[in-house]
């Protein structure tokens, strides 16, 4: 990986010297103020961090490295993670390079598995994905370097290690998890000609008539692999890795989060919304069926699952790219063909939703993802947030490189009490 480490020594250098730069001269700028509504409404719209991995745009969503969704959406996962930890796309040699240090590591170690498979039948897949890689902490070489007193400047150099020693084992956990919670528990071998994307879908075992599985994977774990700083799961990573807990620690963390339903276990809950409207009102529903079938959600006090969001303000370019892809390569199911009448009906609906107090009406990715998931055979919902998990580690991992990297400080905000507010407002 010795292209990968250079690109990543590279861009932490310059941005080393971007943040002395900035330190020094505007230390004491204030580049906002901070309300009582954002001590009490979760911080939103509150800018108090910085990451540089990525960026959401409110209008335009995500960019990668600069690339806007349309930009990075062909590319493979392995080209993504070098974009997210360097910021440049690799060339062939270095991506072949990566793509060989990927498939040396890929073993997940033994007792992984007896702990997965001694779980209750019923354990959620989300659990099983966060209790395996923290069980893998027992490998970290951050951990073993740290103890033997490695200067601060290089922790990067090993939490890089642990993190392509993570991401290369999760093809192979994420599907024999797959195996162990959802058919007889035996494992699929790893192949050593396929790639990261590939391979997953190999070990998963599916039987797909759709050869068109492995393209859909590779533009999954692509679309969900990081999402700025401040989400739910992403802020979890940062601020336990800030403790100088090892990547395992910090990935497990930040997959809890994500199995919030709030977050990433609204994709699930997309295709059950859909499945309820087919219950309800039949295979091919109609938009005014539809319509009064959301709105009755929205009046028993109920979120629609897949619109809204935090930061975007339009349609999740995300959203988009899936809602073409499936147009190339998916016949229009009854749940596809809900997807869209979905998307014809709900944004109108949530503009006026409670005198317009919904910030975002459009759909965001998890509106879509669950339902191509569903097309492609994989039939158990509650599996859909470890694929959503296994591609989110990529961005925890590249954001905690680089922030080691920058030897970025203990994330510490202080809280106040109530009392403390109403004396400084006045009001005690
Ligand atoms: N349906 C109904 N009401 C909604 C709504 C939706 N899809 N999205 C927001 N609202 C409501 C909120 O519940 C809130 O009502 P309240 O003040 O009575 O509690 C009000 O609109 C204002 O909320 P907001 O500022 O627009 O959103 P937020 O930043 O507080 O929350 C999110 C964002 C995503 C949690 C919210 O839109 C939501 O619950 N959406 C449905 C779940 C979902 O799709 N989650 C996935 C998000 C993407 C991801 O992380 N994977």
């Amino acid at each position: 990986m010795k292209k990968l480490k250079e690109n990543v020594r590279l861009r932490i250098e310059t941005q080393g010297r971007e943040i002395a730069r900035i330190l020094e001269n505007y230390s004491d700028t204030e580049i906002g103020k901070v309300t009582v509504k954002h001590l009490m409404g979760g911080m939103r719209g509150l800018q108090a961090m910085v990451c540089n991995t990525s960026y959401v745009d409110p209008q335009k969503g995500l960019f990668v490295g600069g690339f806007d969704v349309p930009a990075f959406s062909g590319k493979t996962p392995e080209e993504i993670l070098y974009l997210l930890c360097t910021g440049v796309f690799p060339k062939k040699d270095a991506l072949t390079e990566l793509r060989d240090e990927l498939a040396k590591r890929h073993e997940v170690p033994r007792h992984v598995w007896p702990l997965l498979r001694n779980l209750p039948k019923d354990t959620h897949p989300m659990t099983m994905l966060s209790m395996g890689i923290l069980a893998m902490d027992s490998q970290s070489v951050f951990k073993q370097k740290y103890s033997e007193g490695i200067p601060k400047k290089e922790h990067w150099e090993y939490t890089l290690e642990d993190s392509l020693n993570l991401i290369a084992k999760l093809p192979e956990l994420a599907a024999g998890i797959y195996r162990i919670r959802f058919f007889d528990g035996e494992l699929i071998s790893y192949a050593p000609s396929l790639d990261w994307a590939e391979n997953l879908v190999h070990m998963l075992g599916i039987e797909t008539a759709d050869s068109s599985f492995a393209d859909f994977m590779r533009l999954y774990l692509v679309l969900h692999c990081d999402h700025e700083g401040g989400n739910v799961s992403a802020f979890t990573a940062r601020v336990v890795n800030s403790a100088l807990s090892n990547i395992y620690y910090a990935a497990s963390a930040g997959l809890n989060g994500l199995a919030g339903p709030l977050h990433g276990l609204a994709n699930q809950e997309c295709l059950r919304f859909i499945q309820r409207i087919h219950d309800q009102l039949g295979k091919s529903p109609g938009k005014e069926e539809i319509r009064s079938y959301v709105l009755k959600t929205l009046d028993s006090g109920n979120v629609i699952p897949g619109y809204g969001h935090a930061v975007l303000r339009a349609t999740d370019p995300r959203f988009t790219a899936f809602l073409k892809f499936s147009g190339k390569y998916c016949d229009t199911t009854p749940y596809l063909q809900t997807v869209k009448d979905l998307y014809a009906v709900v944004p109108g609906l949530l503009k006026t939703y409670k005198g317009g107090k919904v910030a975002n009406p459009y759909p965001n990715v998890d509106a879509i993802s669950g339902t191509l998931l569903h097309y492609y055979g994989l039939e158990h919902f509650d599996y859909y947030t470890v694929l959503f998990g296994v591609s989110r580690i990529l961005g925890f991992c590249a954001q905690n490189t680089i922030a080691r990297g920058l030897n970025q400080p203990i994330i510490r905000p202080k809280s106040v009490t109530n009392k403390w507010l109403l004396d400084f407002l006045g009001k005690a």
